[in-house]
């Protein structure tokens, strides 16, 4: 399979895309600019204004993305996923007398009806804009006035789990096969090294050996799950601190982004994807390693702000793997982006030259530092069960 990790060109007619959606009445496209920091899909902030001719300046934002189908490879079913949980959770919200508009996000539907549009074989939707509110980047947790966007962050993401726990029937789809197994990326990491296809793995030796050290522990969270020992649950898989939007003004974590890997599975992984990038002291593709590692002050606002929500509904072995679970899933995707480099750069979007290395080395970094620093984190995690 051939993948791209760029922009598509051309560049797409994004006036065109955009008017393929129920633009509401009165207001006409304004402009689009490329927007946030994802690695995977293609995102645009679109803004339109009133077109009533007194130049009143009322405009309205969006967000209109472009799914990577090569990462997803059936995009309608990603939707339809979205689709379910976006109403879900804004039911939910409405119900506890929250402002759905900027606690959930909506879908705008396409002049067809359809939540999304297909263009030249692109899949695209268009959401609601949450304004007033900040995407943290890995590393980059200094705000959020009052409140730690850290322990609110993590909070949003176990309340996205308490609401999406009782989502009426069928099961969502999985979107990405084997997303979270830890064993299915050791095999991939397995396959690229043994193809080698850009000559790139005798220049990562030392990262290689690391990950092939640890191959005992890759079946461990999936033995779990598989076994019934811990629950299946909707999971986001993808609780990254940059996919929560947190309120600029009270500093609450608002709404739960990036939804295309919401899919049945590991709650703790979520526990786990959230500490990788919320405790984490440097950005994610950080070059000197030196600035790289783990904070267990942030570990624990972490494990606060999510065990004041998730107490409520994990069992004990959920909790009691919490810290295994961090330390599982910044390896998971230490070995994906080393996979990625093996592999030529073919999933992840970068941007420079050994770009997925340096990710990889800053996620060995941190597994190393957490299992130093090991039982100190399950001390943290018995501390506020
Ligand atoms: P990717 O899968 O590529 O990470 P995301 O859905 O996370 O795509 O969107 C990329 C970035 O765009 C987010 O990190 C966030 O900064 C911004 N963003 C996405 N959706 C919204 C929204 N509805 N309102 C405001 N900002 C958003
Ligand atoms: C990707 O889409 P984004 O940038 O939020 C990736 C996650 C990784 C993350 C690493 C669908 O997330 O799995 O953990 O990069 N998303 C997908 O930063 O592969
Ligand atoms: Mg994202």
């Amino acid at each position: 399979m051939t993948m791209t990790a760029t922009v598509p060109s051309p560049s797409p007619n994004l006036r065109n895309i955009f008017e393929t959606f129920q633009v509401p009445t009165g207001y006409a496209f304004k402009s689009a600019d490329l927007y946030g920091s994802g690695h995977i899909n293609d995102t645009y902030r679109v803004r339109v204004v009133a077109n009533d001719g007194d130049d009143s300046g009322k405009s309205l934002l969006y967000i209109l993305q472009r799914i990577n189908h090569e990462v997803f490879a059936r995009p309608a079913e990603v939707m339809e996923n979205v689709a379910r949980v976006t109403r879900h959770i804004a039911e939910k919200v409405r119900a506890r007398g929250g402002d759905p508009a900027r606690e959930a996000l909506s879908l705008l539907p396409a002049q067809d009806g359809r939540p999304y549009a297909v263009i030249h074989g692109n899949y695209w939707r268009v959401y609601n804009f949450i304004s007033g509110a900040t995407s943290y980047e890995i590393g980059d947790d200094s705000g959020g006035g009052h409140r730690n966007p850290v322990k609110e962050a993590a909070a949003a993401f176990a309340r996205f789990q308490h609401d999406v726990a009782d989502l009426p029937p069928p099961r969502l789809h999985e979107t990405i096969p084997s997303f979270g197994d830890t064993a299915h990326r050791f095999r991939q990491l397995e396959r690229a090294l043994e193809a080698d296809s850009r000559g790139r793995a005798a220049g990562c030796r030392e990262e290689v050996e690391f990950c092939l050290r640890r191959r005992a522990d890759a079946s461990t969270l999936t033995d779990l799950l598989e076994s019934g020992r811990i629950p299946e649950r909707v999971a986001h898989y993808d609780t990254k601190i940059s996919n929560v939007l947190v309120d600029d003004s009270t500093g609450e974590g608002l709404c739960v982004i990036d939804l295309d890997t919401v899919m049945p599975g590991l709650a703790i992984y979520d526990f786990g994807d959230a500490v990788r990038a919320a405790t984490a002291t440097a950005a994610e593709d950080e070059t000197d390693l030196s600035k790289v590692g783990f904070s267990m002050e942030k570990f624990e606002l972490l494990v606060d702000g999510y065990l004041s929500v998730a107490n409520e509904f994990l069992t004990d072995l959920e909790i009691d793997h919490l810290a295994f679970a961090s330390r599982m899933v910044s390896f998971t995707i230490g070995l994906r982006f080393l996979t990625d480099y093996l592999n030529g750069d073919v999933y992840f979007k970068t941007s420079r030259q050994n770009h997925n290395l340096d990710r990889a080395r800053t996620q060995l970094k941190t597994v190393a530092d957490m299992e130093v620093r090991f039982e100190e984190m399950k001390t943290v995690v018995k501390k506020h069960a």
